[in-house]
């Protein structure tokens, strides 16, 4: 199907519009408009901020229509649409994602050089939205990009946080929180779209009735009310017409409120509940995989459900669709439990508020709904107590009962007096404090539920979610995350893309799979030496930015070695450090040792709360000052910390790696999407057999990949017999050395306390099994340095890795989940001239 749609053109003949027109005066003289008229400045008076805003309403301006139009036709009855739902979205900074996309970088560039501006300090100056913490929001992001690329029309729908994830500094080694105040100047991208607010309910009583034809309902009383406003921003698609939507919420008090409190005298109470309603979108949970159970949580998520879900219905019945039909026009995508409010909420506006019967109710939710699962890890499996979700939420808490109780009577048709599987699947954990079991309410639903790399898919059938599995197999299926090669190639990697085109062509940021096209040119010498170069001019780029930025000198000659993501004790970043103190004290003991020099790079930020990450960010942190400063190894060993890793960081951070830390416990990352972007720009990784490392390493060849560690098997076996961390560290010299050297305060100016925490934990619970997986990791590490002195091999090796990741392509895991789960197609646009 290709939908045409006829806007209205404001174009005069002859005359190329300063709104649209791509000419180069035309957009000089479009940017200079914005500064005038938009951010009321003369260039003489301007700051560089300003000159970023005006350059961002120009490229807006250029988009519009196609946003238009592509809003235009999801009003349309046989268009289907896919909505995401998430709490996350880690978009990263739009303005030059949009030159990408709209295809018109070179012409802004000339443009903005003629202006005698710099494009690049443009680019480099927008507030990144991190409206995410990690893995799951950037996943979402990259998802958006490539719907919007496959022209399936689609609506992102979440939150809009006024403080996104915090800023991170580090003082003495620590981090230090800094709220994120990413609205300061402004926000170019978004539209707000009061005139589509809707009011959304918290607390009170239910109450039941009788309705004119006689039949029991309930009506839920609510205790308080909230708006909420959505703000709209447009999502490009690469080289096509369609411009998609990312609708977040920002909560309002009704404005009626004022008012009234203000007439009765009670001005103090209005004001202020106009502060405790706007709490709600204040701030994003800087947690990541890790619950915290607040009931400002559960009011934020079921806040941008609820916003989202009315916001479906009335698009339904403005196409001129009736309800009886929802799950044909929308297909509801829950990323994580964070939205599986959802379940009960679209539950009760068909059964109270449209007053559905609740069989019929029940089968278009199942159908509009599904589910994907991110994790395994048992502490970021939500659970909310029952009485905190009834005072919150009392009608979803009855829906609750009601659909468990259906629920269980044919759990009990299945398993005839079978009490314990009962307990498991059940709703509601009925252990210690009663609490709501989100995941369980998000399986039974969804007519599908997903994991996010094949391991991860298995297991999830083989461990939390075994019973579910059991009972509803046809329901279970995998989709491999993937990552975006327009932010994460195009945009990020410029040099490396042109090579690419050079050499295959291009196309291929569409197909990736075309990569395989570069095969032959990893045993052609000149296109080593190319690739080779452009290597060479990133990380010395990279040098200049951690010179700039932390005052530590590195050699770009060394081998980059690079592990960015959440500081989290499952990810192990401290056995990427017990290597480091490995090295160094090999160094100190035989100073003519020889080996290939290093410069160990990380970035992370650790949830505020979470101790244990933060003294695993003081240690990198503390042996990076011993080490840089020892003449002994400085030459051949650097250890930096880059505070903020964040989307803008991973842009420059990736395209300059050479080794790539996927070193998770087996069988704990769920997929891992950094993994994907090291190894798209050439980064060989090292890794244990863990999330999409399994498949990374089909597709690249076991030949072209560093494994090491237990497998998931062995992880759970080892557990079984017995565990114990400090057999390990009695039998291998070189790891007792390593642990000893960390505890007598060597790192830490003779402080045995500071890192006594960390080292007793490895010692006597290692619940990562760090102890076990080290000789493994060392060993691999030192098959690594060989590998990298045979530095002609390296680069071939570089090139097949990059060549061979096709299948990580976002656009791939999008037709997965459009081809199996969403029955969504692409509806191309044509704009009419
Ligand atoms: C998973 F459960 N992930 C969660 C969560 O709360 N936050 C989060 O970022 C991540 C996984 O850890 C992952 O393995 C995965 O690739 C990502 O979700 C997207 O599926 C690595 O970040």
């Amino acid at each position: 199907m290709t939908v045409s749609t006829n806007l209205p053109s404001f174009h005069t003949p002859g005359v190329e519009d300063d709104r649209t027109g791509l000419g180069i005066e035309t957009l000089k003289r479009a940017f200079f408009d914005n500064l005038y008229y938009v951010q009321g400045k003369l260039p003489n008076r301007a700051s560089t901020v300003d000159y970023y805003m005006a350059l961002a309403y120009t490229v807006r301006d250029r988009l519009l229509q196609r946003w238009l139009a592509t809003e235009d036709i999801l009003t349309r009855p046989e268009v289907r649409i896919v909505g995401y739902l998430s709490a996350e979205f880690l978009m990263g900074p739009h303005l030059g994602n949009n030159l990408i996309n709209l295809d018109i970088y070179a012409p802004v560039k000339q443009a903005i050089e003629e202006s005698g501006l710099n494009l690049q300090e443009l680019i480099d100056i927008e507030e990144e939205p991190g409206l995410g913490n990690g893995g799951l929001g950037r996943l979402a992001a990259c998802y958006l990009d490539s719907l919007a690329s496959l022209q399936i029309p689609a609506i992102g729908y979440g939150i809009r946080y006024e403080f996104g994830i915090f800023d991170q500094e580090i003082v003495d080694g620590w981090q230090v929180e800094i709220t994120d105040k990413w609205l300061k100047y402004g926000n170019p991208w978004e539209v707000a779209r009061p005139e589509e607010a809707v009011e959304i309910k918290f607390g009170g009583y239910t109450q039941p009735y009788t309705d004119d034809q006689g039949r029991y309902r309930v009506r839920w009383v609510p205790g308080s009310t909230v708006m909420g406003i959505p703000y709209d921003t447009p999502i490009t698609g690469y080289n096509v017409n369609t411009v998609n939507t990312l609708r977040l919420w920002k909560a309002e008090a009704p404005e009626s409120f004022d008012f009234t409190a203000f007439n009765q005298g009670d001005y103090w109470g209005a004001v202020n509940d106009k502060v405790v309603s706007e709490t709600i979108s204040k701030v994003l949970y800087p947690n990541d995989e890790q619950i915290q159970g607040k009931q400002l949580r559960l009011q934020q998520q079921f806040f941008f459900v609820s916003c989202s879900l009315q916001d479906v219905i009335r698009r339904q019945l403005e196409s001129g669709r009736t309800l009886d039909t929802l799950h044909e026009k929308f297909s509801l995508q829950m990323n994580d439990t964070h939205p599986s409010v959802a379940v009960a909420e679209l539950m009760r506006l068909l059964v109270d508020e449209h007053m559905l019967e609740w069989d019929h109710a029940w089968d278009i939710t199942t159908r509009t709904l599904a589910y994907t699962n991110h994790t395994l890890l048992p502490e970021a499996l939500e659970k909310w107590s029952v009485s905190l979700f009834g005072s919150l939420l009392p009608r979803h808490l009855e829906i609750i009962f009601e659909i468990n109780s259906r629920f269980l009577d044919q759990v009990r048709l299945r398993y005839p007096g079978d009490e314990a599987r009962l307990g498991q699947l059940s709703l509601i954990d009925e252990g210690g404090d009663r609490s709501v079991r989100m995941a369980n309410l998000a399986c039974v639903g969804s007519h599908a539920i997903n994991g996010v790399a094949a391991l991860h898919s298995e297991l999830l059938k083989k461990t939390v979610l075994h019973d579910f599995y059991e009972l509803m197999p046809e329901k279970f299926c995998n989709v491999t995350n993937g990552v975006t090669p327009r932010r994460w190639l195009a945009l990020s990697n410029p040099r490396l893309t042109a090579l690419i085109d050079r050499r295959i062509g291009n196309g291929w940021l569409t197909h990736l799979d075309r990569l395989r096209e570069l095969e032959s040119a990893a045993d052609d010498a000149g296109f080593r030496h190319e690739w080779r170069m452009v290597k060479r001019d990133i990380k010395a780029d990279l040098a200049d930015h951690i010179a700039n930025r932390t005052g530590i000198s590195v050699n770009p000659d060394t081998l980059f070695d690079i592990q960015v993501k959440r500081i989290h004790e499952y990810k192990r970043q401290h056995l990427n450090v017990l290597h480091i103190v490995t090295l160094y004290h090999r160094l100190k003991q035989n100073p003519n040792q020889d080996m290939a020099g290093r410069t160990f790079i990380f970035g992370g930020k650790a949830a505020p709360g979470y101790d244990m990450a933060k003294r695993i960010i003081k240690l990198i942190t503390s042996v990076g000052d011993v080490v840089n400063k020892d003449p002994d190894v400085s030459d051949r060993l650097r250890v930096v910390f880059l505070p903020d890793y964040n989307v803008t960081f991973g842009q420059r951070v990736y395209p300059a790696a050479e080794l790539s830390e996927q070193i998770s416990l087996a069988g704990l990352e769920a997929s891992g999407t950094g993994n994907m972007k090291f190894s798209m720009n050439g980064a060989l990784t090292i890794g244990t057999l863990d999330g999409a490392n399994v498949e990374i390493r089909e597709e690249v060849g076991a030949e072209n990949f560093f494994l090491f560690g237990m497998k998931t098997e062995e992880v759970t076996a080892l557990r079984s017999q017995g565990y114990n961390p400090m057999s390990y560290y009695h039998s291998n010299e070189t790891l007792k050395a390593v642990i000893d050297l960390i505890a007598s305060g060597h790192f830490s100016h003779g402080d045995r306390e500071l890192f006594r925490p960390l080292i007793d934990n490895l010692l006597y619970h290692d619940p990562y099994m760090l102890l076990a997986d080290y000789q493994s990791y060392v060993d691999c590490q030192d098959q690594v340095d060989r590998a990298y002195r045979d530095s002609e091999n390296w680069v071939r090796m570089s090139i097949l890795n990059a060549a061979r990741m096709g299948k990580f392509s976002s656009d791939r895991s999008i037709q997965d989940y459009a081809q199996t789960i969403w029955q969504a197609d692409a509806v191309p646009i044509e704009i009419e001239a």
